[in-house]
């Protein structure tokens, strides 16, 4: 662990840090049960176990006065109609916010509050994109033949929540359809009145 100032790169070109410590891989298993089609998800994983997206990060303690901060690459695709997706979730301390930077590529960020409130916002080259404390978040990858790549801060006591979405997913789903980029309600998704 460096306890100095210290200076890394992004490289937009290779969608790479120039160090880091962590390499998270997701790939389709991962996200079982998690897209809309399963006769899709059934048939992408006879084929094998596409990666769906990867994760570097910087190790820093994980406490709040600190920023924990890395890559995230989701990759191009589609699971039926539905672009290929981070899984998404809360952070366990619910009051703890994030911003992600657009380094490559395009998408979109599905986004929600426990009361039920949601946002989908773009990701373009060079765009900021702050997800306030307490809404949980998704990144989506809508260009289909290049990495979505982002480079994320938030901190470090934040911690990670899958369980609501693991269970019904987000309230709107993206997807690709008659050539465009769609927003669509999840029909799986339980009003929290209901639940
Ligand atoms: C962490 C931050 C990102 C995600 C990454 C993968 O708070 O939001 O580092 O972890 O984009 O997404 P997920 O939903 O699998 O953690
Ligand atoms: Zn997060």
């Amino acid at each position: 662990m460096i306890d100095r100032p210290f200076v890394f790169h992004v490289s937009a070109a290779d969608a790479i840090l120039s160090t880091y410590d962590r390499h998270i891989e997701r790939r389709l298993s991962d996200l079982n049960g998690m897209f809309a089609d399963g006769v899709a998800y059934d048939a992408l994983r006879a084929e094998g176990d596409p990666l769906l997206y990867e994760v570097y990060e910087i190790q820093r303690p994980e406490l709040a006065g600190e920023l924990l901060h890395g890559l995230s690459v989701v990759h191009p695709g589609l699971v039926g109609d539905e672009y290929f997706m981070t899984k998404g979730h809360f952070h366990s301390v619910l009051e703890t916010a994030e911003v992600y930077y657009c380094v490559k590529g395009e998408g979109v960020m599905v986004m929600e509050t426990p009361e039920g409130e949601w946002a989908v916002e773009p990701f373009r080259v060079g765009g900021v994109l702050y997800v306030p404390p307490r809404w949980a978040h998704r990144s989506v990858n809508t260009g289909l033949s290049e990495d979505l790549v982002t480079f994320f801060v938030y901190p470090g006591n934040a911690g990670h929540d899958y369980g609501t979405i693991e269970t019904q997913g987000f309230r709107k789903r993206v997807i690709h359809r008659q050539g465009e980029t769609q927003i669509v309600d999840n029909p799986r998704w339980l009003a929290p009145e209901n639940r």
